[in-house]
């Protein structure tokens, strides 16, 4: 029985840079969740009897909104739901089955890095029948919808038991609950030369996997120590807790501390990696040396056609804004497309679409390709293995013979989490109203070539998006980037992107402080972040 049931509208139901992300109680209010639930049911395109894929990265409240997103989509005329089983699903493997099901779209659930448990993040995101994120134009008009919003539809029945893998029926709707891991595994192997890796695993090369309690724990577990038979305990951390065991997940320097320490040690194993809450990112660490994650994107593009799911070369490679040039450098000597995009997986899904990209990815430790419409954690470890295995080489080796081939783009990310968000503001204002007259200013030996507001127009709907973060760009190329993030949900968190570019070998293994000094400096200066922020230095450096 379908019970429609009268609400309110909330005035801050505006998805950010992924979705709509908040903490925990403000999330447990009212009709909250069901409101934004409604409001993507009125919106988005959906043909009658369509289905539609649930999952979550199965953090605090995954399984309660799960249920009613269940009950909800009965209500609203969806024929079918097909649902990760016990509410699990990484982002990538949704945004997989909403592709091989021919979904009409997907609801994920997740605040991907952000810490969860009862006090923590929770979040809810919409892909569409691409598999990718929804683009601004179905984010925009879902906001407005939340604005106007009288009632919803549930069903009166409960939702069925997400434990059991199999085919029920909730009213007119056809329930599926399926192995969250297996097509995933499937989709890997396509791409993959698992025998080379399993042999590179066999003879002695010892990896460890740093699930840090989130999704992948069941996905590594299942590829790299079932399939590629690694040996039990290469997976730490590997079973998803909904407040992550208390962590963060996010794979930086700073939360993958443990995993970082481990590689540093001259015994430790030859390879490292970690991901995040939803499993979209990755962080790459050799033994020795932890690889930036734009250095990352630009090494998988100029090595992906070492799998055999890219052995006819790439597309072409698209990046956000922030991201280091790194990737642009192996675009321009291969002759390859490069795309530069707003911060956001939402907008590489048309590149990708229309086939002028393959590779894609973002400073944040996310990559991925054409295989699925989001960043994939899990891909990016399977392809730089595949690039050792085809190689033969160490982390440490392929890193110093890309800068060799291409310079170094030296890069760090500063970030000042939780400031105040009217400092936050001032500070974009005040950059913004002086870009017109920072072109030709000095500061030390540097000089502005060129400063803008970024905005994107996507090539191939033609539609524009503006206000995507300062850019200053100096003579000889460096840059300082200055952008608020869109996934926060306390106050205001300032992102300081930070790069120069170095083409003599001899200069490509200071440390990237050093090699950034100047710059570092040069962003005080301009940004004036102490006088806004109030802070003498960032939380996080990435
Ligand atoms: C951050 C990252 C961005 C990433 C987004 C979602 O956004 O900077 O690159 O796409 O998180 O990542 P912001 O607006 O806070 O800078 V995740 O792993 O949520 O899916
Ligand atoms: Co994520």
């Amino acid at each position: 029985m379908i019970e429609t049931v009268a609400t309110t509208p909330y005035d801050d139901q505006k998805p950010g840079t992924s979705g709509l992300r908040k903490k925990v109680p403000h999330f447990q209010q009212p009709h909250y969740a069901q409101n934004f639930i409604q409001s993507l049911f009125d919106v988005v395109e959906r043909p009658a009897d369509a289905a539609l894929v649930i999952g979550g990265d199965g953090r605090f409240f995954n399984r309660e909104v799960i249920e009613l997103a269940i009950r909800m989509a009965a209500a609203n005329g969806y024929g079918r739901v097909i649902v990760g089983q016990d509410g699990i699903l990484s982002t990538p493997a949704a945004s997989n089955l909403i592709r091989k099901r021919q979904a009409s779209g997907g609801i994920v659930l997740s605040a991907s890095h952000n810490p969860g448990g009862p006090d923590g993040d929770f979040g809810i995101k919409y892909n569409i029948s691409n598999g990718g994120p929804a683009p601004e134009k179905i984010t925009e008009a879902t906001y407005r919808r939340t604005k106007e919003i009288t009632e919803y539809k549930i069903v009166c029945e409960p939702a069925p038991d997400l434990s059991k893998i199999g085919e029920t029926r909730l009213g007119d709707m056809v329930v599926e609950i399926v192995d969250p891991v297996a097509d995933y595994a499937e989709l890997m192997q396509a791409l993959f030369d698992f025998p080379a890796i399993k042999a590179m695993l066999a003879g002695g090369f010892r990896m460890r996997f740093d699930a840090m309690h989130a999704v992948t724990g069941p996905y590594a577990k299942a590829i790299f120590e079932g399939l590629l038979g690694a040996p039990a305990g290469t997976v730490v951390n590997g079973t998803p807790l909904p407040d992550f065991g208390g962590g963060h997940p996010d794979p930086n320097a700073v939360y993958a501390k443990d995993l970082i320490d481990h590689l540093m040690a001259p015994d430790g194993p030859d390879f490292g990696a970690a991901s995040d809450g939803d499993g979209d990112r990755n962080l790459i660490v050799g033994r020795g040396i932890v690889v930036s994650p734009s250095d990352s994107l630009a090494v998988l593009a100029a090595n992906a056609h070492l799998a055999p799911g890219y052995a006819k070369g790439i597309a072409g490679i698209a990046r956000s804004m922030p991201t280091s040039q790194a990737a642009d450098r192996v675009a321009q000597k291969r002759g390859l497309g490069i795309y530069e995009t707003p911060t956001g997986w939402k907008f590489f899904g048309n590149l990708l679409d229309a086939g002028k990209v393959t590779i894609c990815g973002e400073e944040s430790a996310g990559t991925g390709s054409d295989h699925v419409r989001e960043k994939d954690g899990v891909w990016a470890v399977l392809l730089w293995l595949n690039i050792l295995a085809a190689t033969g080489k160490s982390v440490k080796d392929i890193l110093a013979e890309h800068w060799r081939e291409f310079g170094r783009n030296y890069y760090q990310r500063h970030d000042y989490e939780e400031v105040e968000s009217k400092g936050a503001n001032s500070l974009m204002d005040s950059l913004r109203d002086r870009l017109a007259s920072m072109s030709g200013q000095r500061f030390g030996t540097l000089v502005v070539s060129e400063a803008d507001d970024f905005s994107y127009k996507d090539p191939v709907d033609g539609s524009i998006s503006t206000g995507q973060g300062v850019r200053i760009v100096f003579s000889g190329g460096s840059r300082i980037v200055f952008r608020l993030s869109g996934t926060g949900t306390k106050g205001a968190t300032l992102r300081v992107y930070i790069e120069r570019f170095e083409g003599h070998a001899d200069l490509h293994d200071l440390p990237p402080a050093e090699a950034l000094k100047e710059l570092i400096e040069t962003a005080e200066a301009v940004g004036e972040i102490r006088k806004w922020t109030g802070r003498e230095a960032p939380d996080v450096i990435t």
